[in-house]
């Protein structure tokens, strides 16, 4: 393990010790091991791309300059703070799309002796970020500021998610309402100012810069979180289960996915009718029969067409920044990115 991301984890422990000891609440054994299950089981196991991108946006910021020990936890616990919001969303977000699998496991509110607590569970999570950063940020003067984003950023999420899902209402399933800006609008919403502004954000605000200041790299980094949605969409349905970790869901939740956009774009009227059928349907059959179709327009081919054109015009973007140092954060980004499979 590199020794970035054990020195990341060693703060989750730091950060889980004062969640589960909080003077605020009188904790009895069971709430304490409830708590802590429930962080083990969502908090740390994912990718944790976005927690380990702010210590290395906060170095490239830094520009080589040795980082003291205070600043590595902080850039850390700031980390941590995005992991614990996206644990908040995915907890939600599996209940909401009926999901099966995450991260490898049964989704949290499929575990036995949990159900829809998992609804307050995903409270919680989302209580824990305040909580962190009063204890390690309330000092600071850009505490404000931190707090400011993560509710901006919380809201955007929300009303992503919301028109995610109001898309998908029953009794409503219209394919014909499904396009590349209604996709772009969603996924800008739901996945991008959380994935991919919030890290560097965080970043920038320890760095002691203004936000307001930095309008063309969020931007750039709103462009990228749609590409990484692309993706998700992408690996929802061509992606190997054992690799992504999850199991997709979005055909059978008449999703407005990048793949069903495109399907429609490139359907015969014949197809588009078939497509019309057995789109949104929960039957096996229905769903190789859309599968089927995305493979016959060949939408692999026009997903990496995509791919490396996304890429190219993401890293024109990126070298139109002025500054050597914000290049590297945005291109050790895309880096991360480019081509993943899960
Ligand atoms: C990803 O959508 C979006 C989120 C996880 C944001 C959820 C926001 C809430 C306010 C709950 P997705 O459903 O495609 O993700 P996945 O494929 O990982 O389930
Ligand atoms: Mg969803
Ligand atoms: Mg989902
Ligand atoms: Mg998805």
């Amino acid at each position: 393990m590199s020794e970035l991301r054990s020195k990341f984890l060693e703060v989750y422990s730091v950060l889980k010790a004062e969640l589960l000891h909080d003077p605020a609440f009188e904790f009895t054994d069971d709430s304490r091991q409830w708590v802590e299950r429930m962080l083990d089981y969502n908090v740390p196991g994912g990718k944790l791309n976005r927690g380990l991108s702010v210590i290395d946006s906060y170095k490239l910021l830094k520009e080589g300059k040795e980082l003291t020990n205070d600043e590595v936890f902080l850039a850390c616990a700031l980390g941590w703070c995005i992991e614990w919001l996206q644990a908040y969303f995915l907890v939600l977000d599996d209940i909401m799309d009926n999901s099966v699998t995450r991260r490898g496991q049964p989704c949290w509110y499929r575990q036995p002796k949990v159900g829809l607590i998992a609804a307050n569970d995903g409270i919680i999570l989302r209580n824990h970020i305040p909580r962190i950063l009063k204890k390690h940020f309330r000092q600071k003067p850009y505490y404000v500021d931190l707090l400011d984003l993560f509710n901006e950023v919380e809201f955007q999420t929300a009303s992503g998610q919301m028109i995610d899902l109001i898309t998908t209402l029953e009794g409503e399933k219209d394919l014909s309402k499904y396009s590349l800006p209604l996709h772009r609008r969603i996924v800008q919403y739901k996945t991008a100012y959380y994935s991919f502004y919030l890290p560097v954000a965080c970043a920038l605000l320890m760095a002691g810069e203004n936000l307001e200041n930095h309008v063309n790299v969020k931007d750039t980094l709103i462009e990228m979180g749609i590409y990484f949605q692309v993706q998700d969409d992408y690996l929802d349905c061509f992606g190997a289960p054992e690799v992504i970790g999850k199991v997709g869901t979005d055909i059978e939740d008449f999703k407005c996915s990048w793949l069903v956009v495109k399907a429609l774009e490139r359907s015969t009227e014949e197809q588009k009718k078939q497509l019309y059928e057995v789109y949104g349907k929960a039957d096996e059959a229905s769903v190789a029969k859309v599968k089927e179709l995305y493979k016959v327009l060949d939408l692999q081919g026009v997903f990496a067409e995509y791919e490396s054109k996304s890429y190219e015009k993401l890293v024109k973007f990126i070298e139109c920044h002025p500054s050597k140092a914000v290049q590297a954060v945005l291109k050790s980004f895309l880096a991360k990115i480019y081509k993943r499979q899960k």
